[in-house]
């Protein structure tokens, strides 16, 4: 199913059964603590917040857009999925699919867009207007951007890029910026300063939830807007914001366009981020000046509630970067990889790979080139599980137990140091500028050299057990 824009999203999810609209929550706290009990629930629905506390009735907000493999699939325009494997196996078909028609959608620009209905320009710009939760009790401040677009360009290539990077309020016409080293959208912003120059930026906060999909993982450089093109299966059509030139969704509901001028920064911080800890506390970043905005009428903000994992955006990101990752191994020509898991409560920090042993060195490969190999997972890693085909890597019960019984920890952990880390990492210490940690990659899978003689598992076999489960069926 394909939708244009975040309102006919929402339409579909509705259709599905799976929103819920609530009424008068407060932006201070209420969102963000209901939105982080909601993710606890089974079946978590995408909420739908309305006449927010001190807003006009009308200015919404949206949060666990993606807590479901229906909604995924939805947003990604998959055919209907309602389970993980199933997502999963879909997305490694279509990745390479996508990734290989990407210049065939490049963004279409269009003369106007949904939020040209209302523009505001200096003096009247008021940041205020619009819904921006304190989403945990120990935020610095309120956060407007979270499943955001920020939009930039490479100065040297002219490559556009969107990044998800979190937004926060610092006054009517000042937003502060916080993007971690090597993501494309700091890579920009450090380049024009490097020439003593402002940097354009333009934050789409409201959108179809395909945007935010591609902008907060790893897709090739510079081809977000081809990658939502080739999952829509026809171009973005884009408006040219006029001050900045940089290109947004024509469909955004609310879209702010201002300058990140070099030497400028504010205190920025502490965040409730996905790690589960305020990890990068406070601390000065850059700053975005907001010199217009643009938002349709009655503008709907797409929101996602960072805190203790699982969190709001775990289980699409553990998808599509387990996907991600998987593709990029088959790339690398590491063969027989079964499955790749990215953990929703470790995220980056914990990837499992299952492969079928066909070599002496196999399982290191794979281990590797998770660690190192794939810029998905080479961010802010920290263990690398590689398991034998037998083991479900989105089964913890299977993973604990092949981690248990068939790794030696004397053979079987290597450790790779000063790898690519960020100031959200919990064990760096701060203050310092050394963002490095170290990887421990672990084969847990029985040792290559004497598999056959390795101890016969115990498992009942699928015949006995259906003759058991027909012949006991009120058991069970
Ligand atoms: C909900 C959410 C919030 C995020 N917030 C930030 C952030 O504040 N800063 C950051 O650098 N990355 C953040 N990320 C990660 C980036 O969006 C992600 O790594 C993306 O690939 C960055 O785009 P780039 O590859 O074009 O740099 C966030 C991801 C998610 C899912
Ligand atoms: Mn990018």
């Amino acid at each position: 199913m394909d939708t244009n824009d975040l309102r006919e999203w929402l339409e579909e999810v509705n259709k599905l059964g799976e929103l819920q609209r609530i009424e008068k929550a407060d932006w201070e706290l209420e969102i963000g603590c209901i939105s982080h009990l909601n993710t606890k629930r089974q079946d978590s629905p995408a909420l739908l917040f309305d006449h927010i506390k001190g807003y006009p009735p009308g200015y919404r907000l949206v949060t666990c857009s993606l807590r479901s493999p229906r909604r995924v699939a939805l947003t990604l325009n998959l055919p209907d999925c309602t389970s993980t494997h199933e997502l999963l196996a879909a997305l490694q078909r279509k990745l390479t699919q996508w990734e290989s028609n990407l210049s065939l959608f490049p963004p279409k620009k269009v003369k106007t867009g949904s939020a040209m209905e209302n523009v505001s320009s200096g003096s009247e710009v008021d940041l205020f207007k619009f819904p921006s939760p304190k989403w945990n009790e120990l935020d610095g401040g309120r956060y407007i951007g979270t499943g955001d677009a920020v939009i930039t360009r490479d100065p040297d290539t002219g490559e556009t890029n969107l990044g998800s990077y979190r937004v926060m309020v610092h006054d009517k016409n000042t937003v502060g910026l916080y993007i971690s080293p090597g993501h494309h959208g700091r890579i920009h912003y450090e380049k024009y300063h490097a020439q003593g120059k402002p940097c354009p930026v333009v934050i789409s906060l409201g959108h179809d939830p395909a945007v935010f999909c591609i902008s907060c993982v790893e897709v090739p450089s510079g081809a977000e807007y081809n990658y939502i093109g080739a999952i829509k299966g026809r171009p973005v059509e884009v408006v040219e914001e006029e001050l900045t030139g940089l290109p947004f969704p024509a469909s955004s509901e609310l879209v702010l366009a201002g300058w990140c001028p070099p030497g400028e920064t504010k205190m920025e911080g502490p965040f409730g981020e996905w790690t589960g800890y305020y990890a990068s506390g406070e601390r000065l970043a850059p700053i975005v000046k907001i010199e217009r905005i643009y938002h349709r009428n009655s503008p709907i903000v797409l929101g996602t509630a960072m805190g203790r994992p699982p969190c709001d955006t775990a289980y699409y990101t553990s998808v599509m970067r387990s996907a991600r990752v998987y593709c990029d191994l088959v790339k690398m020509g590491v063969p027989d990889v079964k499955l790749v898991w990215m953990n929703e409560v470790g995220g980056r920090l914990l990837f499992i790979v299952a492969i079928k042993q066909r070599y002496a060195g196999h399982a290191k490969q794979a281990a590797l080139a998770v660690a190192q190999g794939s810029r998905a997972s080479a961010y802010m890693g920290r263990y690398v599980i590689v398991v034998d085909e037998d083991i479900d890597p989105t089964n913890m019960d299977d993973v604990i137990w092949a981690l248990c019984t068939r790794s030696d920890p004397e053979k079987d952990i290597d450790i790779v140091r000063r790898a690519w880390s960020s100031p959200l990492d919990p064990m760096i210490r701060k203050p310092t500028n050394a963002f490095f940690n170290s990887r421990a990659i672990i084969d847990a899978c029985k040792p290559f050299e004497w598999i056959d003689e390795f101890p016969q598992d115990i498992s009942f076999s699928p015949e006995l057990e259906k003759r058991v489960k027909e012949k006991w069926n009120n058991l069970f």
